[in-house]
């Protein structure tokens, strides 16, 4: 049986960088990653996707949960799924579900200025089937518009066009705020600003550090 590692959730605003560090977390210290929007994504196309220790993220929605909730916590209290958790809890509501079946170890916030969010949405291009995620400044495909991985092509997110960006914003503000009021209260927030990814993620590898031994260096990510 697989020991309890560590349980994380990284919060922060629509491109903020939360799948983007959370991929570094996971390659880092050996831990999955959960992004609650790809889940979300692969049920609305009809499944398609795995959790890195291979069990169908759409089993969740086949196997009768009724919400993102009910998945979610099943996934983050399941002995084979520890790790770092994006995009939920995104209310208090399930925060305060997740709360009543788990302890999370730590929870990192992300703030970022608007327009670096504008700037980095409008040029992120996305690989639908896996949720690799691109950007044309930041980690251009080795060939424009298409996968690394597959030579599938790349797609934009419906929800990157400016105005549901600010529509999302908008939201994220409202619901966050009374859920990172509770993490700070616990005394497990840590939050990070600045404008680049790169320079945040030395901090956080220091942090995690300090709960959990890495398996590959700061600067291998
Ligand atoms: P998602 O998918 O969770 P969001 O809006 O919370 O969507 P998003 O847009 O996926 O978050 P992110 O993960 O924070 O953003 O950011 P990212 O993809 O890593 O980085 C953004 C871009 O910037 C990428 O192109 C990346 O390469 C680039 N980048 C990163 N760092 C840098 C940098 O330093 N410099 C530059 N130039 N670029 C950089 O959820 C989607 C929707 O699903 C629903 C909601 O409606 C949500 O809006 N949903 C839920 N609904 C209910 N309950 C839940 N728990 C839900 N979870 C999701
Ligand atoms: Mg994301």
């Amino acid at each position: 049986m697989a020991s309890k590692l560590l349980r994380a959730v990284v919060l922060g605003p629509p491109g903020s960088g939360k799948g983007t560090v959370c991929e570094r977390i996971a390659r880092s210290f050996g831990l999955q990653h959960l992004s609650s929007g790809q889940f979300l994504r692969e049920s609305l196309r009809g499944g398609g996707g795995e959790c890195p220790r291979g069990r169908p993220l759409r089993g969740c929605v086949a196997g009768g949960f009724a919400s993102i909730t009910a998945a979610f916590l099943a996934f983050m209290t399941a002995p084979f799924c520890c790790g770092a958790c994006t995009g939920f809890p995104r209310t208090l509501g399930q925060a305060e579900a997740l709360d009543r079946i788990c302890e999370l170890d730590l929870v990192i916030s992300l703030n970022i200025p608007f327009e670096t969010l504008k700037d980095r949405l409008s040029a992120r291009w996305v690989h639908p089937a896996s949720g690799r995620v691109y950007n044309m400044d930041f980690n251009p495909p080795h060939v424009q518009g298409i996968d690394d991985l597959t030579g599938e092509p790349l797609v934009q997110r419906e929800d990157d066009k400016p105005e549901a960006v600010a529509a999302r914003l908008r939201k994220y503000k409202d619901a966050a705020k009374p859920v990172i009021e509770m993490y700070k209260s616990r005394g497990i927030l840590h939050s990070f600003s600045g404008t680049e990814t790169n320079k945040i993620w030395p901090y956080v590898y220091t942090l995690l550090s300090s709960k959990i031994p890495p398996i590959l260096s700061d600067e291998e990510n």
